[in-house]
């Protein structure tokens, strides 16, 4: 038995990225099981997580549902004490949870008017006073535990905590609405969109496929301001490779990437690679032993 994790749709469900980085960054093995919103399929998985009403939420192997994602955070810290989901010193602890209180309760005009969409990145958003605000108190906040706890790395106390979870979704509004910020706080929002885990995610979110309308700003468009994945299409077999990478099991779905053709179980794991082939070690350490 393991941990279960409920979420949304990866391209937009900012509280599922959240929940799902606390597992993801910190090594805590995880089953993952996924609804599209809006739709029947929310209550229907939620049915097994009674009485959580919203993902993320979580069951533990014993059989404990917590939601609310600041709950699982606290509880996935106390289970496991040696994960570092919070700052190892204290004066950076108590900082850390300010913020992740002050993120869960807080930036309604932001969450609001920039809805995260991690399949668009706009021009301008033209944003209200109200989002420059929050803007203003987010750099604010990032800066204070930058310079005092950060100077070692590029995360908010320098190695990754739960306090970076917390603010992913932030940062891709940031960088997805083209928002005014800080040169700290770009630097900052870079790393985020650089760090493999959310490169992973951001991958399924692409392989999903998935539309939510009322996501979508009729803002002009540019190209993605992360990383730009390698170049790789869908392909016909045969592959260089027998075996997916991911399960062993006999290849069905192709790709070409370098000019050779590797094939995967599934469409799925073809399409989450498709979209971001560096983000996936296993898939990189066939493509360069091949
Ligand atoms: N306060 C909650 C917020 C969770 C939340 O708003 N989840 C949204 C998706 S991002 C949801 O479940 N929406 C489904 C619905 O409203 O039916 C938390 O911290 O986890």
């Amino acid at each position: 038995m393991t941990y279960e994790l409920a979420i949304g749709d990866r391209s937009y469900s900012s509280w599922s990225l959240r929940g799902w980085l606390f597992f993801e960054k910190f090594g805590i093995p995880v089953k993952i099981r996924t609804c599209v919103l809006y739709t029947d399929e929310v209550q229907r998985l939620l049915a097994d997580f009674a009485p959580a009403r919203l993902v993320p939420a979580v069951r533990t192997p014993e059989g404990e549902v917590i939601g609310e994602s600041i709950a699982i955070l606290e509880t996935l810290a106390e289970r496991h004490p040696g994960a570092g989901l919070w700052p190892e010193d204290a004066a950076a602890r108590i900082m850390a949870r300010y913020m992740v209180a002050e993120m869960h309760a807080g930036f309604g005009a932001l969450r609001g008017d920039c809805a995260m969409n991690l399949l668009k990145s706009y021009v301008d958003s033209a944003p209200s006073d109200a989002v420059l605000a929050d803007l203003a108190r987010i750099d604010l906040i990032w800066a204070r535990a930058r310079d005092r706890f950060g100077t070692d790395g590029p995360w908010l106390f320098g190695r990754y905590t739960a306090a970076d979870a917390f603010f992913a979704p932030v940062a891709t509004r940031i960088a997805t609405y083209n928002l005014p910020v800080s040169a700290v706080a770009r630097a900052y929002v870079a790393a985020h969109l650089a760090d493999p885990s959310f490169r992973r995610w951001r991958a399924m979110g692409q392989a999903e496929n998935l539309v939510q309308p009322s996501y979508y700003k009729p803002f002009a468009e540019r190209p993605w301001p992360g990383p730009a994945p390698l170049p790789a299409e869908i392909a016909e077999g045969p592959s260089v490779n027998a075996a997916c990478p991911y399960s062993g099991k006999p290849v069905t779905h192709f790709l070409r990437l370098d000019g050779r053709v590797w094939g995967f179980c599934n469409a799925f794991c073809r399409d989450k690679t498709l979209h971001d082939p560096e983000a996936w070690p296993k898939f990189m350490e066939l493509l360069r032993s091949a």
